[in-house]
């Protein structure tokens, strides 16, 4: 197996975070977004979408969304579990992880592609034709990824994670969106003291280097 990776990006530091967790290592490839690599014809032969993360199989199969690489690393090494072991629990954090997703990682994504100057006709992530930036799309991440920072405030009250009792992918995609967050000029302030606890806790983690 191999993962086509890039180190600053966000979602493939999900992946990177799950496996650490997992205590499992893939090799690695670098490709740099920001200047086009995976725009690459070399790239699309292996990911016609252009995007990271990737993980290309032994039998030449390749998967290019991270919860689903994620879910396949669970499937191949199930402990410790990290999408939930009952039915409830899964459940759960599945319902949390999709809210850090939807409401959080798009959001600030949003945020980000819409005015850095790289993306400025890249307005959608990977292959494709010339998408301009819409400074208004940037603005409503703004507006959206701020409402939902002060829903995890509320959510973290009295919690040390995000879904069940325990760390899961719901914990690592808040993570991962919350660093990224802080690209776009959003941060845990005064008012988020749930937040900034939480985030201190989760980088205490030694996975969160990865
Ligand atoms: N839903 C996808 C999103 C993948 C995605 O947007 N990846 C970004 C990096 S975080 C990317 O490949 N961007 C390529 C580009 O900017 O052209 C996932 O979770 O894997």
């Amino acid at each position: 197996m191999k993962l086509y990776d890039m180190r600053q990006a966000p979602n493939p530091r999900r992946v990177r975070i799950f496996l650490a967790e997992k205590g499992v290592e893939i090799q690695r490839e670098e490709v740099d977004i920001v200047s086009g690599a995976n725009l690459n014809p070399g790239y699309l032969a292996i990911n016609p979408r252009g995007v990271v993360p990737t993980l290309m199989l032994d039998d030449g199969q390749m998967l290019d969304e991270s919860i689903a690489i994620c879910r396949y690393i669970e499937g191949l090494h199930p402990e410790p579990n990290l999408f939930g072991a009952s039915p409830w629990e899964a459940a759960d954090v599945e319902r949390w992880q999709r809210r850090m997703e939807f409401d959080g990682l798009f959001n600030v994504a949003a945020a980000f592609r819409n005015t850095a100057p790289a993306y400025a006709e890249r307005g959608a992530p990977g292959a494709g034709p010339p998408t301009p930036a819409i400074p208004a799309m940037a603005e409503r991440g703004q507006l959206l990824a701020r409402q939902w920072l002060d829903r995890l405030e509320e959510r973290l009250e009295g919690r040390d994670h995000i879904a069940s009792d325990r760390f899961t992918i719901a914990d690592i995609t808040a993570f991962v969106c919350l660093d990224f967050a802080k690209w776009v000029g959003i941060r845990a302030g005064d008012q988020h003291p749930n937040v900034a606890a939480y985030h201190a806790r989760i980088k205490a983690r030694a996975s969160s280097a990865a």
